[in-house]
């Protein structure tokens, strides 16, 4: 054990006697004894047998490596890593033209001005926290999943036809967006993402030390479109947020209401807030034109001062965090980070808070006291709630219901059990736990850090997220895995709800660009062109792909063209991919079955230069090449 440790599991024996819990003492004990029958066909069903296929999908953060990754669950097999807001050397995503298009199209103006002052096109990092599926009346519905980049105020979405990006919008008058929920009911409609950090509403240089200026905005994202349906202008900062079963509500956490600068003064107040956003009242403002347009958006007011009936302020201790709608489509958790209590909100309570004198916290009902550092909560479908605790290091599960009647005055605690996780979980995420149909099978505690738990790698340690088996009374830790930087939150999802296809379509809307431009220059992209069709110092190169081929086997350019390659993959079989990689241009890009791909270069390097395929198609994989010349400018 190193000092470390030792500091953190004293500091952690001496907290847990300080949350006036035996019963959890007594709980954890139980992980040292024998292993049920249970337990063992638990730990079964996470060693899957070669070819076995794992019972959910995992979609997953990636925090700053701006990716989102695909693990199967429960063997906590990595699947996939689909770039979004990153740029990835195997797939070319954010080189590509179909991809810079995503990247690009909807990045604000002052943006791309940004950008190409410094000479780039599009951001390539990003910060990705919550990725999470549309719904459709309380449900996953397999369509698209939404993910929100702190570090550039982006919103993105995956088709999980084809699991990719397809759609990147930036949010104006937002700063770093990072809580993000879709809509559960009727359908998503509407994504919801707050913006994390405050700034000036007219953020122009004029404004630094007068906080009163100082606003933050929460926003409503249409999901079909990917447009920004409304906003609003909100008092305090906007950590995490969710949204009910009916449609009505979205609720916000705020760990600054006092709008402080800096830590001593953000976390002054006792009580900070969750906002309750009234999404009909502000339809309704929308509808009738009562709103001030900015940067292109709808934006009403729903500051505390402004006393509309687009919000309101339920107070919570101390910092709160999460927010979690529990499948029994009544509760809201909100976690209290800095408080040991969850603060839990009846749904069916909130209509009153818009009528006159109402008492803001008089839709709380339950506030069980539950350990150090609660940040988020899931759930298992039968009335239980699993809450880390980042500071115990701990998961507790605990009794909705009687953490209601505790706060009625009856003697009863809601404590479960509790088990210890390593270390210091932030999200957990239990199987189908955030739609109604959570099943109480497996719950995910993404713990930021690994310490010793596995081979030491140097300075920088992979974080740990433990699966656990939630389906008996006592939970069982019955998987470590380490992850890259830095999965934040997880969903888990049922296998039959998630159908991608094997093969592209022809039609893809990805490459209806290439289309239109193979059209115009009189090229079909099933077959390609015999010769590159020059327009000017512009080039089109049409080339297909069938193992172990590409239909040119050299073309030839001049010192200084811009040279656009389309490949165009012909293969219309499972899992044949194939690449195209210039050497030494710095382009590379995958090519999927039946994709169209392309990418834009300049061509000043005179000579031959060899293209290949970068993607093991074939036993003639190493053969797929040919080779582009660049005739020097004085020929
Ligand atoms: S979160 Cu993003 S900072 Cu989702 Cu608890 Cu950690
Ligand atoms: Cu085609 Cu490798």
């Amino acid at each position: 054990m190193s000092d470390q440790d030792k500091k953190l599991s004293i500091t952690r024996r001496g907290l847990m006697g300080a949350t006036a819990t035996g019963a959890a003492l007594a709980a954890t004990g139980l992980g040292t004894t024998m292993m049920t029958a249970r337990e063992a066909s638990a730990a079964a069903k996470v060693n899957l047998e070669p070819g076995e296929l794992d019972e959910y999908y995992g979609f997953w953060s990636s925090g700053q490596t701006g990716e989102l990754r695909i693990l199967g669950v429960p063997s906590m097999r990595e699947l996939m890593r689909v770039p979004v807001f990153n740029r990835c050397s195997a797939t070319g995503w954010g080189q590509t033209n179909e991809s810079l298009k995503v990247m690009t199209e909807g990045l604000l103006p002052e943006t791309k001005e940004y950008l190409a002052a410094n000479g780039k096109v599009t951001y390539d990092n990003g910060d990705l926290h919550h990725p999470h599926m549309s719904f459709t009346d309380g449900t996953y519905d397999g369509r698209y999943l939404f993910m929100n980049d702190k570090a550039n105020t982006r919103v993105a979405r995956v088709r999980c036809d084809v699991m990719k990006c397809d759609k990147i919008i930036e949010i104006p008058n937002a700063m770093d967006i990072h809580g993000l929920r879709p809509q559960k009911y009727p359908r998503t409609g509407y994504v919801f993402a707050n913006g994390e950090h405050e700034a000036p509403l007219v953020n122009d240089g004029s404004v630094l030390d007068d906080p009163s200026q100082y606003v933050n905005i929460f926003t409503a994202i249409d999901g079909d479109t990917m447009e920004v349906a409304w906003q609003v202008i909100v008092s305090g900062n906007l950590d995490n947020t969710d949204c009910d079963y009916q449609g009505k509500y979205a609720f916000s956490t705020s760990y600054n209401s006092e709008m402080g600068m800096n830590l001593a003064e953000m976390t002054e107040n006792e009580l900070d807030h969750v906002v309750v956003f009234n999404i009909k009242a502000i339809e309704e403002a929308i509808a009738a034109g009562n709103f001030q347009e900015l940067n292109g958006a709808k934006v009403v007011d729903g500051r505390k001062e402004a006393n509309s009936q687009f919000t309101r302020y339920v107070p919570i201790p101390n910092s709160p965090h999460g927010v979690n709608a529990a499948p029994d489509k009544k509760h809201i958790m909100i976690n209290g980070k800095l408080s040991p209590t969850v603060s839990v909100i009846d749904v069916e309570k909130v209509e009153a808070l818009f009528g006159d004198n109402a008492e803001p916290r008089s839709c709380i009902v339950a506030e069980p006291q539950l350990g150090l550092g609660p940040l988020h909560t899931a759930f298992d479908g039968n009335g239980h709630a699993f809450t880390t605790l980042f500071l115990d290091s701990q998961v507790v599960k605990w009794d909705i219901a009687k953490a209601i009647e505790a706060y009625a005055g009856a003697d009863v605690d809601p404590i479960l059990d509790k088990v210890d996780v390593q270390y210091q979980p932030g999200h957990n995420s239990t199987s189908m736990g955030e739609t109604a149909d959570a099943d109480g099978k497996w719950l995910i505690s993404m713990n930021k850090f690994s310490k010793d738990r596995f081979l030491n790698v140097g300075p920088l340690k992979p974080e740990n997220e433990q699966l656990i088996d939630i389906s008996g009374d006592k939970m069982k830790v019955v998987h470590d895995g380490p992850t890259f930087a830095e999965p934040h939150d997880s969903i888990i999802v049922r296998r039959d709800i998630v159908n991608p296809v094997n093969v592209w379509d022809r039609n893809d809307p990805m490459w209806e660009d290439a289309r239109q431009q193979a059209a115009a220059d009189g090229v079909d992209l099933d077959y390609g062109a015999e010769e590159p069709i020059r327009d000017g110092n512009k080039v089109r190169v049409y080339m297909t792909s069938v193992a172990p081929v590409f239909s040119m086997e050299q073309f030839t350019v001049k010192q200084g063209d811009e040279v656009t390659v389309f490949v165009t993959n012909l293969d219309d079989v499972d899992d044949v991919t194939h690449g195209f990689c210039m050497a030494n241009f710095g382009v590379a890009m995958e090519v999927g079955p039946q994709a169209t791909a392309s990418v834009t270069f300049v061509a000043d390097r005179p000579g031959v230069h060899w293209f290949y395929c970068q993607w093991f198609c074939h036993a003639l994989h190493m053969e797929m090449r040919g080779r582009m010349f660049v005739e020097p400018r004085s020929a």
